[in-house]
């Protein structure tokens, strides 16, 4: 059992990380944790760590930061972060033990761990939404340390798309592939075809009113659903 000291936590904890763009962060007791996330965790994790930090992004501060920083790594988001969230641990917590998960090879469900954060709601579009930001956020690292900050209390908030009465997602897919829970396949075999209007959109996760003022530039949308559009096009199709 590792040694337990007081909780520590300043509201200026993450603020370099803030102004970065990382600007969304819960930090999580290992031993709060259910069973099905440790067990997806690399091996003794919480023997030699206390404590999850799970970090992430909403709205454009970290992609306009990644234009300063420089595209030219092959992989410019997980660079970047790893250089910030590794500077920020260094000056922060200069001696502690840390281990990162994600980016990694641990199958990890980000999505879960954002539920649990009370960052993740469901949408039409399997993208998490928060009645805040909208869909406009995504998890960039995942690491074990050996800090003692203060667990963050769930986020809480209504489902946005509970109070949803338009449903206007749905209707915008050009696939129709969200009329009845996505469709991933109808979504995918649309994206691939050559007049697709979902080559480097989502046109459904667009149309949603909810969080448009953290709407991602259209750069940053082109970019990511680009990624995406490569995996896509070396999955096997149905
Ligand atoms: C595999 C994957 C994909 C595959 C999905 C293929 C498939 N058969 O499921 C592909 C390549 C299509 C994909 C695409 C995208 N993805 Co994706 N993807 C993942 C990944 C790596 C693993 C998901 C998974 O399998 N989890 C394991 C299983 C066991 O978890 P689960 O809880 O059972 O499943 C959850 C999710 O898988 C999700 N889900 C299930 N099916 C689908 C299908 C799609 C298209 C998405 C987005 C989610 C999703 O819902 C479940 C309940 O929470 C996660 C990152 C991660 N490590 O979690 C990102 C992740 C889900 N993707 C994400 C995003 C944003 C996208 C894209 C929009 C592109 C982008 N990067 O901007 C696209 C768009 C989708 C589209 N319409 O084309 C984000 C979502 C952020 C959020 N706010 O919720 C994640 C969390 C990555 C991140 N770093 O933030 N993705
Ligand atoms: S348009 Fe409505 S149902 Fe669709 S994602 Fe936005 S809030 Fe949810
Ligand atoms: S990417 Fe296009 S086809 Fe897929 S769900 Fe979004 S709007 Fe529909």
């Amino acid at each position: 059992m590792p040694h337990r000291t007081a909780p520590h936590h300043t509201t200026d904890t993450f603020a370099d990380l803030d102004a970065q763009g990382l600007n969304l962060h819960a930090v999580f007791s290992l031993l709060d944790l259910p069973a099905d996330i440790v067990c997806a965790l690399p091996p003794d994790a919480t023997r030699h760590y206390q404590q999850l930090l799970l970090i992430g992004n909403r709205g454009g501060l970290m992609w306009h930061q990644i234009q300063l920083a420089g595209m030219a790594d092959p992989d410019p988001i997980d660079r970047f972060t790893h250089t910030q969230v590794t500077a920020w641990l260094a000056r922060q917590h200069p001696g502690k033990r840390y281990q990162w998960v994600y980016p990694g090879p641990t199958a990890l469900g980000l999505q879960r761990l954002g539920a649990l954060a009370g960052w993740h709601h469901p949408s039409p579009f399997m993208v998490g939404i928060d009645s805040q930001w909208g869909s406009w956020f995504a998890y960039r690292a995942v690491v074990l340390a050996d800090t003692t900050l203060a667990p963050t209390p769930r986020r809480t908030g209504t489902p946005p798309c509970d109070a949803c009465a338009s449903r206007v997602c749905i209707s915008a897919c050009p696939a129709g592939a969200l009329r009845d829970g996505l469709d991933l396949s109808a979504c995918l075999a649309y994206r691939r075809s050559p007049d697709s209007a979902c080559q480097d959109r989502c046109v459904a996760r667009n149309t949603c009113p909810v969080g448009a003022e953290h709407r991602y530039s259209d750069a940053q949308i082109r970019y990511h659903y680009g990624r995406s559009m490569q995996v896509i096009r070396h999955m096997p199709a149905d």
